[in-house]
């Protein structure tokens, strides 16, 4: 099928060509750089308004979701995804894991959670994976979230696993950073990775049903409430597997956004990750312009004269550097 046409069906919101050009970003990752097909589809994204006529790209908002492994971050997705079409709302969602360089198994038990809304029209589901190209995430994921804006959703839900940098990574793409801890999975405060504090806009104590919850809210609590600034992350307990809490959720969402309005900090963010997404692909191509001009082999001229005490580091990355134009 041709760019124009997918382009156009995504537009009207078709699952299947919203899903193809998920794809195509998706193998555009294992080589980045080099899909020119993609090109024509962000270009012609990028500057049209929205399926309701008016809206430019980034109608959408995102809300990340991250957390570690089991903690319920897809029974959570499920429940937002549900109370955002009540309000009658168009959802995206991606879920990501950067540690799996396959597409389909992580979501096996995902697509079982969220299983109600698979025939829902108003509803993209999807999950990405690493490919095993290192950035490769880096690269696809503010694209794939450009495709689902562009089909028109309103709400954006990106899932992703609370690995190593994976939190803070997923909190430069969304607009709000929905941050899920739960009782009884070493996964107090203290167990908490460095930087998790920093990136959370909402903190959500998940399976409140068991023991410890309590006493997790309250450590929380106290590691929150001496944090200045402008915005203090609520804290919200949820059962998500009998959608308790959801309405407390939403009102804590809800009001990040309104906070996020006011402040001028969704223009903040947002330039931030515009910043993000050029600087990715610029580099991306850089790395593939040094693969097609056979810099690599000079590359590995200089790496032997730098061993053998010939040059030092500056100049041989200059020279790399040099006549790029
Ligand atoms: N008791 C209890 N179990 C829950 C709750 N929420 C989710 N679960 C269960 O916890 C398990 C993991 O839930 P998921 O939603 O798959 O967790 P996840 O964070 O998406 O997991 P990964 O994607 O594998 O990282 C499932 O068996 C859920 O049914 C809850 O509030 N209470
Ligand atoms: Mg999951």
């Amino acid at each position: 099928m041709d760019v124009g046409t997918l382009v156009a069906d995504a537009r009207r919101g078709r699952p299947r060509a919203v899903a193809r050009l998920i794809t195509l970003v998706e193998n555009a990752a294992a080589a980045p750089g080099g899909d020119e097909r993609l090109r024509e589809v962000m270009a012609a994204f990028a500057t049209a308004t929205g399926p309701e006529g008016g809206r430019g790209p980034y109608g959408a908002r995102v809300i990340g979701l991250t957390g570690s492994p089991g903690v319920g971050k897809s029974t959570s997705t499920g429940v937002l995804i549900r109370a955002f079409r009540r309000r009658g709302r168009r959802v995206g969602v991606l879920a990501v894991d950067p540690s799996s360089p396959f597409t389909g198994g992580a979501l096996l038990g995902d697509r079982v959670r969220m299983q109600e809304h698979a025939t829902d029209p108003e509803v993209f589901i999807r999950s990405m994976a690493s490919r095993g190209h290192l950035g490769g995430l880096a690269w696809a994921t503010p694209q794939a979230l450009r495709v689902l804006d562009a089909a028109g959703c309103d709400v954006i839900l990106v899932e992703t696993v609370g690995v190593g940098q994976a939190e803070v990574d997923v909190a430069r793409l969304a607009d709000t950073t929905v941050v899920l801890l739960a009782p009884g999975m070493g996964d107090g405060i203290q167990a908490a990775k460095a930087g998790i504090l920093e990136v959370a806009d909402v903190f959500v104590v998940n399976k409140a049903d068991r023991d410890g919850a309590q006493a997790l809210v309250r450590e929380l609590r106290n590691t929150v409430a001496p944090l200045r600034g402008p915005w203090r992350p609520p804290i919200v307990s949820t059962v998500a597997s009998k959608g308790e809490g959801a309405d407390d959720l939403i009102a804590a969402l809800d009001k990040h956004t309104a906070y996020l309005d006011e402040s001028g900090e969704l223009r903040r963010r947002r330039l931030a990750r515009a910043r993000d997404e050029i600087e990715t692909i610029a580099l991306a191509r850089l790395r593939a312009r040094f693969a097609a001009e056979g810099r690599e082999r000079r590359l590995d001229r200089l790496a032997e004269r730098l061993v053998a005490a010939e040059t030092d580091p500056y100049t041989a990355a200059d020279e790399l550097l040099a006549d790029l134009g």
